[in-house]
């Protein structure tokens, strides 16, 4: 497949264009629902108005949103391209393989399922697909049965028993792993038995001999790689050694740094499409396409994620599906390797930034996309607190645990900020240099508000008089000077 030509999604000329279909799509849709209509403008106004740290947002360009809005959706399509349980798929056919196949060809993967709705979905679906490999296809040889629908009741639960034997390690919450990752308020951990590998408490970095220590000892059927607030990166390569060491499989979740993968910016040992069996992504985030998720896999178990919907997921939307092809092609431009190489010097910039202005970063600094600051450490503040003072300076981010966390998972200790967003705005180191300065001007100004216990408390805070209004102005001078969706003017 060769590369797809370079149009730059976030021009002017295509917003220009669009204006008049997206006024009159809004007109329609207000004599509907008038509110929806209100809404929808209202959010363009709240995203064009704020600075959007949050390190797993971005913005779509305006071909992808057009694409995910259109009679695709009406389409029933389960099953997979070819092999469907409905008629008359034969257009959805074609949007999931053009889909698939620039998803092999940005990532150089052997194949790809580009059904998934979320990254929970995608997960959900790679989980299955390993049991599917390693548990129910022996299961199957052993007891003579071609489908699960052949097995005796006695030998369904055996079967059954077994997949609820199965153990998977993945990294801690609070340095940085995800709820997906075997954890127990996701159904990951109610399918798993699940242990934890976490960060070296010196240095905030991945200790891989504490993973390998870990794998050896616990001998897990999956090993998940991945993170959602680790500001650094990880040798896959290494995860990929322990993993067959004690037989597991190695499954990675790049959800967050999918874009730089895409990007060429993490390469050889930290691209972990050569080195994981299954790697599973959203293709919002870094990437910058539609809501929605995928699952690369190699050759090996490319029959099993493929029996993803209807094994898990409901039907494809199709509509999405269509908007992932049209991310996927931008994605393998020059003008998309150029935008994630930014996001990766803008972030180094962004934590100089923080730093020099006395701001304590988990692991002190970052090479991915990800700033995680310990606000308690560097503002006396909860991450609750420096998360609420920010959104009233209007700056966008979410707060976070960081390494043992003395706030715990609600209050938290940290605030993560990404680079992916504003970069596709076209911030570049100057202006990220500009969001340390307004983020520590005020943090500085905010400070806890007593409790009745006579201690700082952990929710409610003030800013000094003036200080987020001020911010929120110099933000948006900011701002103005790199618009969301030039020329696109529903005024
Ligand atoms: N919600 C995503 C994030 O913010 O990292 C991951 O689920």
């Amino acid at each position: 497949m060769s590369e797809p030509s370079a149009v730059d999604p976030t021009a002017r000329d295509i917003a220009e264009k669009l204006t008049p279909a997206y006024r009159t799509m809004l007109d329609a849709i207000a004599q509907v629902e008038p509110r929806i209509a209100q809404a929808t403008r209202a959010e363009l106004t709240d995203q064009r108005h704020s600075l959007k740290l949050i390190a797993s947002e971005n913005y779509a360009s305006l071909p992808v949103l057009a694409t995910m809005g259109t009679w695709f959706s009406d389409k029933y399509a389960e099953g997979t391209a070819g092999h469907r349980f409905y008629a008359g798929c034969q257009n959805v056919d074609t949007v999931e393989t053009i889909a698939a196949e620039h998803a092999c060809a940005l990532f150089g993967a052997e194949h790809a399922y580009v059904q998934p709705h979320s990254g929970i979905d995608a997960n959900l679906t790679a989980y299955w697909t390993i049991l599917a490999h390693h548990v129910e296809t022996p299961a199957l040889e052993e007891f003579g049965a071609r489908t699960v629908n052949d097995l005796s009741q006695a030998d369904w639960d055996t079967l059954r028993h077994r997949f609820n034997d199965q153990r998977a390690i993945g990294m801690s919450l609070d340095t940085g792993g995800h709820l997906t990752h075997g954890f127990r308020p996701n159904i990951s951990g109610k399918m798993f038995d699940q242990r934890s590998y976490g960060t070296d408490p010196q240095t905030g970095l991945l200790d891989y001999d504490k993973v390998a220590e870990l794998a050896r000892e616990f001998k897990p059927l999956v090993i998940v790689a991945g993170y959602s607030a680790y500001p650094r990166r990880v040798n896959f390569a290494k995860m990929r050694e322990i993993a067959d060491e004690v037989g597991a499989v190695l499954m990675v979740d790049m959800a967050h740094f999918a874009g730089l993968v895409a990007g060429k910016v993490f390469t050889g040992d930290e691209d972990p499409v050569p080195h994981a069996q299954v790697v599973t992504t959203t293709t919002h985030k870094s990437l910058r396409g539609p809501r929605g998720g995928m699952v690369l896999t190699t050759k090996e178990y490319a029959d099993d994620v493929d029996r993803g919907c209807p094994m898990v997921l409901g039907g494809p939307l199709s509509h999405v599906m269509a908007a992932k092809a049209v991310a996927l092609a931008e994605a393998r431009t020059q003008a998309f390797r150029d935008y994630a190489q930014r996001v990766a010097s803008n972030s180094k910039a962004l934590a100089e930034g923080l730093m020099k202005r006395g701001v304590k970063l988990v692991t002190d600094g970052t090479d991915n996309h990800i700033n995680l600051l310990d606000v308690t450490t560097s503002f006396g503040l909860t991450g609750r607190q420096a998360e609420a003072a920010l959104l009233d300076s209007g700056i966008v981010t979410n707060r976070n645990s960081i390494p043992a966390d003395p706030n715990g998972a609600w209050y938290t200790s940290g605030v993560r900020i990404g680079t992916p967003a504003l970069t596709s705005r076209g911030f570049g180191a100057d202006e990220f240099d500009r969001v340390a300065e307004l983020i520590v001007t005020a943090l500085k100004a905010t400070t806890p508000v007593t409790a009745s216990t006579g201690k700082p408390g952990k929710a409610k805070y003030h800013i000094a008089d003036g200080v987020a209004q001020k911010v929120h102005d110099a933000a948006d001078e900011l701002l103005g000077n790199f618009p969301l969706y030039p020329g696109l003017d529903l005024a």
